[in-house]
């Protein structure tokens, strides 16, 4: 039989610890497949952040270095700036950038810091038993949400694509999804581009991608794409928010 695709190779074990259904893990792949395709290995360094990816440091081939919770840009800025011929990513979930780190990333982005920016955006702190984040959907059902998210209890979701287009440093901006295989097509694209505004100095760089987080949606794995596609994604619309 004709092998028509493989894993990338680095990506070391197709084996992980994260639950049946997780969004992150197809994030990952999609991410080690572009970094292979380009060319990359040799120069890629990931700042990773805290949550259910921090364990993905084991199965991935390229240099890793663990930031504390949220502040994976600032020392991404350090890395960039006495590397600047590395290939600099970031890794993180919404709670890490949105909610416990969101001055590091806003700063980060004014600055135009010549790294890439990923964030696993799946509305819950996941790692932790899923308690509601800065991007916890109004009315979506948290571990601190019993009732579900409200406006005037809670406050709103934040876009974080949206709030960091806006700033001058920000040169490629976009949002995808892993959702379905379209979305996962389009997420490589995203991923692709990002990528390359980098590789060309342009600036900042943000990759949102919506992940599914089934255990702390409180459904079952095969149900997170219909709950992604129904709660999260008419609050997170897909799509390039901003390209120089
Ligand atoms: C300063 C600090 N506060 C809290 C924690 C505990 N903590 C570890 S992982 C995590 C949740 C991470 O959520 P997110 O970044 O959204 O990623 P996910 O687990 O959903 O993939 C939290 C709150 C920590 N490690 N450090
Ligand atoms: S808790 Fe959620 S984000 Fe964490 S591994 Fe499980 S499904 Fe993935």
């Amino acid at each position: 039989m004709q092998k028509v695709f493989e894993k990338p190779d680095l990506l070391l074990k197709t084996e992980h610890s994260l639950c049946p259904g997780c969004g992150e893990p197809v994030a990952l792949r999609i991410i080690l497949e572009l970094i292979q395709e380009l060319g990359l290995r040799d120069r890629t360094i990931c700042v990773a952040g805290i949550g259910c990816y921090t364990a993905f440091p084991m199965i991935m081939d390229v240099d890793v270095m663990q930031a504390l919770h949220g502040r994976a840009p600032s020392v991404a800025t350090g890395v960039k700036r006495v590397r600047p011929d590395a290939f600099v990513f970031t890794m993180q979930g919404d709670g890490d950038m949105i909610s416990e780190g969101l001055q590091e990333v806003i700063h980060s982005a004014a600055r135009g810091e010549k790294f890439t920016a990923i964030v696993f955006n799946n509305a819950v702190f996941g790692e932790t038993g899923g308690h509601m984040t800065a991007a916890t959907v109004l009315g979506q059902h948290t571990k601190t949400t019993v009732g579900g998210r409200d406006r005037e209890r809670h406050g709103n979701p934040i876009k974080i694509s949206e709030l960091l287009a806006q700033l001058d440093g920000a040169a490629y901006v976009a949002r995808a999804a892993v959702h379905t295989p379209s979305g996962i097509k389009l997420t490589k694209q995203y991923l692709h581009d990002a990528f390359r505004a980098q590789l060309e100095g342009k600036g900042f760089s943000l990759v949102e991608i919506l992940t599914m987080c089934p255990t702390d949606w409180f459904v079952t794995p095969d149900q997170g794409p219909a709950f992604l596609e129904e709660k999260l994604k008419p609050i997170y619309p897909l799509g390039v928010i901003k390209s120089l």
